[in-house]
């Protein structure tokens, strides 16, 4: 069973645990009953207009306002007055800084009457939140390797998108619980499965460790358990603002668990299926997914060209408006080598390292759409991706935090990023999608990359900003 598998896309999994009080530090937050307030509301943007002392703001320079907003196809409302003189005139969507900026600016011009307009500028904590381990979450901020997260956070955090993690199912991590739907167990051996049956509504992790030889000649070393689907799932939506663990990407987001790798790996049959049922689409033998996704992750993949099955799913699904992320691969090698990430239509993500060159082990080429942090930890433990993890080498045991590094790891960046941007504007579709996302990423070098990482470094605030008044 060595070929059909399709191997998770992470190396070195876990050197360290951090976190091993995180029971314990979710106990002392609810004993001191503390409500951690949303500081940042989801934002549509607004301008402060004040007038001279002397002047009011009347209707007609009201509609000439608004006639100037509807130029860049937004509409505007007077809010309220503010103290000293202003008035808030909130619009209808989000616009990018500069055509905010320049709106401002012409509608100052106006009228003489008009002392001064200028946009309701979104403060956000300089601390991104308050999440124990944020401050080790340097991917998310950093200037050199980070995905300006700060920035997306003032427009959206994916309120109301469903993200399917299709891996290895999930533990209810304590950081996690809350932003999961209920998934779905499609891993259809049970020699893979190790939960006594074959397909069933239980997308838990159960373990995917092997024993020596279990697997195949090429991969012929015991393996401990990786708790894969439970990292990425935290990139992706870790709670935020709880006062413990980290935070994810997309906090506002929903994660669907779609459970299709266990021992030794996952089938492509399995994995299909799972694709397909993750985007609200009919599978036989299965209830009907009550919570279709807007976004599929896929951190797994095998060094083959893509399989006429695969492309067929993802072009079924891509047709329903939901796109479709992988991992490029670990293997320093051309991404188009690689199944499903070298398949037509999909959001092909390699690694970056924590000053925003590309991993060591990625795979890259001219069919990467971006790159995004998936660390190295040959560098430093602390320079891996921190999120959600299991102390169990085996069967599970408790909620603790680690360092991974991969392309695994990068995909979900992007694919919680991809949330953001649908949140603002869930008309986009999937093509529209990966153009704005490789048309806002921050170039690298070519020094940096050699054989391409696409439009560069995923940016989380430029590719949102994009989304909000794309078409
Ligand atoms: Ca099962
Ligand atoms: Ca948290």
């Amino acid at each position: 069973m060595n070929q059909p598998l399709c191997r998770t896309l992470a190396l070195a999994a876990m050197v360290a645990l951090l976190g091993a009080g995180l029971a314990t530090q979710a106990q002392a937050s609810a004993r001191s009953g503390r409500v951690h307030k949303e500081t940042v509301p989801e934002f549509s943007g607004g301008l402060i207009v004040r007038i001279k002392s002397d002047a009011v703001l009347d209707e007609r320079l009201i509609a000439r306002a608004r006639a100037l907003a509807a130029r860049h196809n937004v509409s505007l409302a007077q809010l309220r007055r503010l103290a000293r003189g202003g008035h808030l005139m909130q619009l209808d969507k989000v616009l990018p800084h500069s055509v905010l900026r320049q709106l401002a600016d012409e509608i100052a011009m106006l009228d003489e009457r008009i002392d001064y307009v200028e946009p309701d500028v979104v403060m956000v904590p300089m601390g991104l939140s308050n999440d124990k381990h944020v401050g080790e979450q340097w991917n998310l901020t950093e200037a050199a390797g980070g995905i300006d997260l700060a920035g997306a956070w003032a427009m959206s955090r994916g309120a109301g998108v469903v993200v399917a993690v299709v891996d290895s199912g999930v533990r209810p991590h304590v950081d996690l619980m809350p932003n999961l739907l209920p998934g779905y167990d499609f891993v259809s051996k049970r020699a893979v499965a190790r939960d006594g049956d074959g397909r069933d509504p239980q997308a838990w992790d159960e373990g995917n460790w092997s024993t020596a030889g279990q697997c195949s000649t090429a991969h012929g070393d015991p393996d401990d358990s990786s708790w894969h689907g439970t990292h990425i799932a935290g990139t992706i939506a870790a709670v935020s603002n709880n006062g413990i663990g980290v935070t994810g990407i997309a906090p506002k987001a929903k994660v669907l668990p779609v459970r299709v790798s266990g021992r030794c790996g996952a089938y492509t049959s399995d994995i299909i299926d799972g694709m397909v049922w993750a985007a609200g689409l009919p599978v036989q033998g299965v209830p009907t997914n009550p919570h279709p996704a807007r976004v599929i992750n896929l951190s797994l993949g095998s060094v083959n060209s893509c399989s006429k099955a695969f492309q067929a799913a993802i072009d079924a699904v891509r047709a329903v408006g939901t796109v479709v992320v992988a991992a490029a691969g670990n293997s320093d090698i051309d991404v188009s080598r690689i199944s499903p990430a070298g398949c037509r239509g999909v959001i092909a993500v390699a690694a970056s390292t924590r000053e925003g060159a590309k991993a060591y082990y990625s795979n890259f080429g001219r069919h990467i759409t971006v790159a995004a942090p998936g660390g190295d930890m040959v560098q430093a433990a602390g320079n891996g991706i921190l999120s959600t993890y299991n102390s169990g080498t085996r069967r599970p045991a408790t909620d603790v935090l680690a360092y991974m590094q991969g392309t695994s790891m990068a995909a979900p960046h992007v694919a919680a990023v991809a949330a953001l941007m649908l949140s603002v504007n869930p008309r986009l579709e999937p093509d529209r999608v990966q153009s704005l996302l490789k048309g806002s990423a921050r170039p690298i070098p070519p020094a940096q990359c050699r054989g391409g990482c696409g439009g560069g470094l995923v940016d989380a605030a430029a590719a949102v900003a994009a989304a909000a008044v794309a078409p």
